[in-house]
């Protein structure tokens, strides 16, 4: 590790202030450019134990840029993983609120329910199929704490990559149904397309960017739960919205997710 824990702990209490309070700060790599990506994730595990003494509960586990054009936009070759809480899952029947957010956008992605652990360092695409109950549509919402969404891979590591809110469609599926590579997608906002894309932009297959993330996992022995849910990675770019606006995204054989927000 490049920071020591008091360094460590100054940045995990800077995030969350951000995050309760709802305003945009410096990224932290301004003040601290030493942090590490392993530095990064021992914040991340931090700042998810401090929202878990605060009441809430590890829910699964999400990817981000995995996708080609994002890691090329952000300069990256590595995705990255964060952690799901209950306090994050929204309802489609219950707009979210947007004064709960900084500057927050939407994006499409396809979710994973496990119907058994998954832990390992060699872990495949097929494991990780096999491993799953079922598959469904989502939106996730991401709202990073920075500036107007600029930062460094160590930066978004260490804010949970950008978490904030997601909701999923009622239509769970066998993952053996379909091939999750090439669901199509179509993704509005009030109607209009803002995006169009397929499974295949998360690393080729969903289910390859979940082993990703459990290989990662399991280099530090942790792994994940029967019962716990994974998004897989953004299938297009993310999309600011504003009060008053839905959000869709319908993927062909998967059904169809939907967000207001108020
Ligand atoms: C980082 C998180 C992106 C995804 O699916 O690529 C993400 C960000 O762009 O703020 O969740």
């Amino acid at each position: 590790m490049a920071l020591n824990a008091e360094a460590q702990k100054e940045i995990v209490a800077y995030l969350l202030a951000a995050e309760k309070e709802r305003r945009e700060v410096v990224k932290v790599t301004e003040n601290y450019p030493a942090m590490s990506i392993e530095d990064a994730y021992a914040i991340q595990e931090q700042l998810i134990a401090q929202k878990e003494a605060e009441g809430e509960r590890r829910i699964g586990l999400k990817l981000g840029l995995t996708s080609k054009a994002k890691q090329q936009m952000m300069g990256v070759h590595e995705a990255i993983y964060g952690y799901l809480t209950s306090g994050m899952l929204g309802l489609e029947w219950e707009p979210v609120d947007y004064q709960r957010f900084i500057h927050p956008k939407a994006e499409p992605e396809i979710a994973f329910f496990l119907g058994a652990d998954l832990q390992g360092t060699n872990v495949t695409a097929d494991d990780v199929l096999r491993a799953t109950r079922y598959v469904a549509p989502a939106i996730e919402i991401i709202d990073s704490r920075y500036l107007n969404f600029k930062f460094t891979l160590a930066d978004v590591v260490a804010d949970n990559c950008s978490s904030a809110c997601f909701t999923l469609g009622s239509k769970l599926v066998a993952p053996d149904q379909l091939d999750l590579a090439k669901v199509g997608m179509v993704f509005t906002k009030n109607g209009v397309v803002q995006a169009t894309g397929a499974g295949a932009a998360v690393l080729g297959h969903p289910a390859e960017a979940v082993a990703w993330a459990v290989n990662k996992l399991g280099e530090q022995g942790k792994g994940l739960k029967k019962g716990d849910l994974i998004l897989s990675g953004a299938l297009s770019e993310a999309f600011a919205f504003e009060p008053g606006d839905t959000i869709h995204a319908q993927f062909d054989g998967l059904g169809s997710v939907s967000l207001a927000c108020r």
